[in-house]
């Protein structure tokens, strides 16, 4: 069984974070594992607080998890200051992991700001470099690399120069018209869209996360970085198909729609 693991945030009412990871590892039948960077109070209608793990907490974590089960794959999400990230990307040098997929957390919804400034500073130049695939949406690809994103043209200019600046792969993640949510593959061969029409649903809660989540899966089972994001996009895309109503506010995808009609 192949090993994964993601260093992110808790969200208590499991639809993001380490949450979603950890549910999206399990629909993909790999064995999830996770170091966590903070604990959130909050729901589908708030989000009132964190508390953030210390750095040292952390790197403890996560030599504990290197020192037993060594994972073919890992991811990282919610990394809420410079100290953290600094961590983490000390221990991908220390124990080089395969398969790094870095999702750059910074901002919800193009403008909720997630994480501090010198944080953003620091995930880009010492944390991004050392990814095997990155994927920003569009207010963490605006943020990276300088470039206002209004249109697909736009999009394309900016993965492009992503790709350029840092020679890793980009799944950006899209859905800037109303008709679809096209995200923007680029990597060294070139560009590819790949392409979903847009669903009529609110509840897109935790969607990044899974997406990211299971690219690693992906990784972990050997497929290729492009087909590793073809494949987690028709993932994502079935689990929101197949939303059931949970939550008061924006509600997760269907994790498990996989094992829906499974008698266990
Ligand atoms: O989707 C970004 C994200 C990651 N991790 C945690 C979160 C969120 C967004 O709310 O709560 C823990």
């Amino acid at each position: 069984m192949k090993k994964v693991l993601t260093i992110a945030g808790s969200d208590p009412i499991g639809g993001a974070g380490m949450q979603a990871d950890l549910k999206t590892f399990t629909a993909h039948d790999v064995y999830g594992m996770t170091a966590i960077t903070l604990l959130s109070v909050q729901n589908s209608l708030r989000f009132t607080s964190k508390l953030e793990t210390t750095p040292e907490y952390l790197a403890e974590q996560i030599d504990a998890i290197f020192e037993d089960v060594f994972p073919d794959a890992m991811k990282t999400g919610m990394l809420p200051s410079s100290e953290l990230i600094k961590v983490v990307a000390e221990k991908i040098r220390q124990y080089k992991p395969k398969n790094v997929v870095i999702d750059p957390v910074m901002v919800a919804h193009r403008t909720i700001k997630l994480i501090e400034d010198e944080a953003v500073k620091t995930m880009i130049e010492d944390l991004i470099p050392l990814a095997d695939v990155i994927t920003p949406n569009l207010g963490e690809a605006e943020i990276i690399s300088g470039i206002k994103i209004e249109s697909k043209e736009d999009m394309l200019k900016a993965g492009k120069l992503l790709f350029e600046r840092f020679e890793v792969p980009v799944m950006l993640k899209g859905g800037i018209t109303n008709e679809d949510s096209d995200d923007l593959y680029v990597d060294s061969d070139g560009f590819e869209w790949i392409c979903a029409e847009r669903l009529d649903t609110i509840d897109v809660r935790g969607t990044g996360c899974s997406l990211s989540a299971a690219i690693t899966s992906n990784l972990a089972k050997g497929q290729s970085v492009k087909e590793a994001c073809v494949n987690a996009k028709k993932y994502v895309y079935e689990g929101l198909k197949s939303v059931v109503k949970i939550t008061k506010g924006k509600g997760p995808i269907h994790h498990s729609f996989r094992l829906r009609n499974l008698d266990i």
